[in-house]
């Protein structure tokens, strides 16, 4: 039987488990649109209100379900809405597959200069924030196409691919069989040679003070079982990055939390003590080296990671362990049992008091009763209320800063979304959207700044159209607080477009037709959380904050020494 392109790119998706596309539909993609409509059993195609939605909603979906997440877009105008959540997921290395409309394969040479109405070269756009892009030339390759790039997308580093389908192969017929194959990742795992493995735990075994640093490849990778049969067993204080956050229970002992400048200072102390770090899934980047200054050269290291070029780019490697990092994890634990390796018990002290020093400091912060509220109590007040299923999305700016150093994870897992790959405003709602589709029955707590919230107040009606459980809580302080902070730390302080002005979101909210509170104490906000989480609808929760309070810790020192310009070097 003949099917259009349509048919057959909705068959490759579903013969290989897609269930859910996130995009905005454009006639150039209609075909597509047709042959949704008849397998909406199979295959959901959530509407969001820009498709910059799309591609954060995409990799939120990959980075829960641990499958492939798709967004689609049309050709030109909807396509350069993708570079912002593309980047994140480039970043991260998150698998996701972007569908692109193209003009008709007859008018590319007038498209390609933008001679044509919504033309202009968009692959090449896309390109340096995608893994790999594909044009689908016929539609006689079109399914093989979408096929490697879905494999592309989840095998070895995952990363986003691009997809562009010209109008005439959408409209075109064949009688070809669309392939069937997995998008779950990592498709393949593979071991590190059993050599280097047998020197990593040689050099762990040496180890007087060791750490684990758990990067974004946990997670990716799913190493939870593996992560806490080594600290359990071989008691080894971990730290993670604001990625691998979640790596293990942050209620664990052993747990530091994590590692930077939006993440606890007791990271920071013992991993600066530590004599040998063991670095898994962790790619370098400046926010857990403290701009590339840890670790310093007397301190060994051992890593782990799937992709080889991470060994030696930025730091040597004493010991590299090529590949999956739940694999390498495993064969380092068989290769520990034969060894003789202990953690001191001096060493676990030191981590003991250090952590109940940040401990401590940190619930003075999280039990303020201040008015504005501080960020510290209303991210305390999200904890409290935290089920094991529920997940927290939180946005580019300080938001992220406060999830880093402030929201304590009591399960290992993935519970939490942070944008840190481009860290760009306007993440949360979308990432929150993507996380409650990957896990129907949770509940989504997305935290943004208001300048954050302001990109996205449109969704609020694909939230209320679907009735999605998300609660958005905002912290409305009225200002770009993180730009306001370093201009007044860096320069003259003149605040230039930093002041936002003050909303009720709450009020907007209502007007889309769902909850909306305005808090101005924090005593109010538990209560509200609870009986929102218990609601199973969406909301928003305006929460007024101190613009004064700071979750980045040179600022907060400046702001403790009131050394204002000394840290010019290390605010960003
Ligand atoms: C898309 C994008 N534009 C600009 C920035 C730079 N930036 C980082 S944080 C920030 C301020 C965020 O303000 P808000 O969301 O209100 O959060 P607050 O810092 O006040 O808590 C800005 C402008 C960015 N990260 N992403
Ligand atoms: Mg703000």
């Amino acid at each position: 039987m003949q099917r259009h392109g349509g048919y057959v790119l909705v068959e490759t998706l579903i013969n290989h488990g897609v269930t859910h596309v996130f995009g905005m539909p454009g006639g150039q993609a209609n075909a597509f649109y047709d042959a949704l409509s008849q397998r909406k059993e199979e295959i959901s195609h959530i509407l969001i209100r820009d498709e910059t939605t799309a591609g954060f909603a995409a990799d939120a979906f990959s980075r829960v379900t641990g499958r492939i997440g798709v967004c689609d877009a049309t050709v030109g105008p909807g396509a350069t809405k993708f570079p912002s959540g593309l980047m994140e997921a480039f970043n991260s290395s998150v698998p996701v597959l972007v569908l692109v409309s193209d003009h008709p394969q007859n008018s590319v040479l007038l498209q390609q200069y933008g001679r044509i109405s919504q033309g202009g070269n968009q692959l090449d756009m896309l390109k340096p924030f995608a893994k790999e892009t594909f044009n689908v030339p016929s539609i006689e390759m079109l399914s093989k196409v979408v096929s490697a790039a879905i494999h592309t997308a989840v095998s070895g580093r995952p990363g986003p691919v691009v997809v562009q389908i010209p109008q005439n192969v959408f409209l075109a017929t064949t009688e070809l069989e669309p392939l069937s194959g997995t998008s779950y990742h990592p498709k393949y795992r593979s071991s590190a040679p059993e050599s280097e493995v047998a020197k990593a735990v040689r050099l762990l075994s040496t180890a007087k003070k060791p750490v684990i640093l758990a990067g974004g490849g946990v997670q990716l990778s799913q190493a939870y079982d593996e992560m806490t049969q080594l600290i359990e067993t071989y008691k080894i204080p971990v730290v993670t990055t604001l990625t691998g956050k979640g790596s293990v229970a942050e209620t664990n002992e052993l747990c530091l939390g994590v590692l930077g400048e939006l993440g606890s200072p007791c990271a920071k102390v013992i991993s600066d003590q530590a004599d040998v770090i063991l670095a898994i899934g962790y790619k370098h980047s400046q926010n857990s080296s403290y701009r590339w200054t840890w670790p310093r050269e007397d301190q060994q290291f051992i890593h782990i990671d799937i992709d080889p070029a991470e060994f030696g780019r930025i730091i040597n490697a004493n010991v590299a362990l090529w590949g999956d990092a739940r694999e390498v994890l495993k064969q380092v634990l068989a290769g520990l049992k034969n060894s003789s390796f202990e953690t001191s018990s001096e060493w676990l002290n030191t981590v003991k008091v250090e952590k109940e020093k940040w401990l401590q400091a940190r619930n003075e912060e999280s039990s303020s009763k201040s008015n504005p509220i501080w960020p510290q109590a209303a991210v305390q007040a999200i904890v409290d209320q935290l089920g094991p299923n529920d997940i927290v999305t939180c946005d580019a700016g300080f938001s992220s800063g406060w999830a880093g150093g402030f929201l304590e994870l009591k399960q290992q897992g993935r519970q939490i979304i942070l944008p840190r790959g481009a860290a760009g405003l306007g993440s949360s709602l979308p990432f929150a959207l993507g996380a409650a589709m990957a896990r129907p029955g949770s509940r989504v707590i997305a935290i943004s700044g208001d300048g954050a919230f302001s990109y996205n107040v449109g969704e609020l009606a694909t939230l209320k159209q679907l009735n999605i459980p998300v609660i958005n809580v905002v912290f409305n302080n009225a200002v770009l607080s993180w730009s306001k902070w370093t201009q007044q730390l860096n320069f003259t302080g003149n605040n230039q477009s930093v002041e936002l002005g003050s909303y009720e979101f709450g009020a907007i909210a209502k007007s889309y037709g769902i909850v909306g509170e305005d808090v101005r104490n924090i005593e109010d906000l538990g209560p509200i959380l609870k009986r929102e989480l218990a609601a199973n609808r969406p909301s928003v929760i305006n929460v007024y904050t101190d613009e004064w309070q700071a979750p980045t810790m040179p600022y907060r020192q400046a702001m403790d020494t009131k050394k204002q310009g000394a840290i010019a070097s290390q605010a960003y």
